[in-house]
């Protein structure tokens, strides 16, 4: 049975095997309240599960991709123990658990946890009138998601330091010089460009496409000696896979592959 929370987060499947997640609390900018971070948890675990889809991509409305957690229901909580109680954020792991990948689509304002969703995606496309930023300084708290850790792997220690100290925002254009985002496109076009890129991953064989997610993830959390090692168990592994032979055959008979696991 639907409830009111299904509606925060919107789930679109199109026929490409590509997932729409459309963050849906225009009104309050798409602040992430626990009940849209556990409709989020909810969908992507329908992505994950369901064999028609091969990839995902989150994007927001209106003004904002997310403007941050939701200051009024954090501001609820009194005292540590309320907040580790409820484990609060406890949902947010879902997002970089999800093994399909994940294009966000970022128009308007990312901010505070809506900066670190789009990090804790596998690619960010960002609208020319992106906004990003992690103001919690501003709020007297600090990124709580993951932002303090994704954003020094993504743009380096002094841009970091910099944007988490301040809390000023960043343009879209600043925010692909640092390397933040893959690229910026014209107003208005972004999710089509996020989902043309969603598809075209979609479009190869789904457990390969899986497999170089993983393997790239690793990279933010190993030593080089020891990524390398587990990208060559990974590359080995791809022997074991219809669609890894079917891939090669096809390049020596000068044919496009038919992937069996799409
Ligand atoms: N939480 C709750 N409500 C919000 C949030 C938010 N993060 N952002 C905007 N809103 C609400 C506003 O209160 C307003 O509601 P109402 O109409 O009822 O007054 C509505 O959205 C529209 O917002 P504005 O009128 O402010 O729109 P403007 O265009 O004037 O301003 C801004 C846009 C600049 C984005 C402004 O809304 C703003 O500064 N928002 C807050 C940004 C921010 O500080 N984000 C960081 C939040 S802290 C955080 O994310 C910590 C993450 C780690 C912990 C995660 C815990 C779950």
């Amino acid at each position: 049975a639907a409830s009111a929370e299904d509606d925060l987060v919107l789930l679109e499947r199109r026929d490409s095997g590509v997932a729409v997640l459309t963050l849906n609390r225009p009104k309050a900018l798409n602040a992430l309240s626990d009940g849209l971070m556990r409709a989020l948890a909810e969908k992507l675990r329908q992505v994950d599960a369901d064999s028609s889809l091969k990839a995902a991509v989150i994007t927001g409305t209106g003004k904002a991709f997310a403007a941050g957690a939701d200051i009024k229901e954090m501001h609820s909580r009194e005292g540590y123990s309320d907040v580790r109680g409820e484990n609060m954020l406890a949902h947010w792991n879902s997002v970089s658990n999800t093994r399909k990948p994940i294009v966000a689509a970022v128009g308007g304002f990312a901010l505070g946890g809506g900066c670190e969703l789009a990090m804790a995606c596998d690619i960010i496309i960002a609208s020319e009138d992106a906004k990003f930023g992690q103001p919690e300084i501003k709020l007297g708290t600090i990124p709580g998601v993951g932002g303090t850790q994704r954003l020094i792997r993504a743009v380096g220690k002094s841009k970091a330091m910099e944007w988490i100290l301040t809390g000023e925002m960043i343009s879209a254009q600043e925010a692909e010089r640092a390397g933040l985002v893959s690229r910026v496109v014209p107003a208005g076009t972004v999710l089509e460009e996020a989902v043309k890129i969603a598809e075209k991953i979609a479009s190869f064989s789904s457990p390969v496409v899986q497999l170089a997610k993983e393997c790239v993830n690793a990279a933010e959390e190993t030593s080089l000696a020891e990524g390398i090692r587990f990208e060559r168990h990974l590359f080995h592994a791809t022997w074991g896979l219809d669609d890894r032979r079917e891939g090669f055959q096809a390049f020596s008979e000068k044919r496009q592959p038919t992937w069996k696991h799409r």
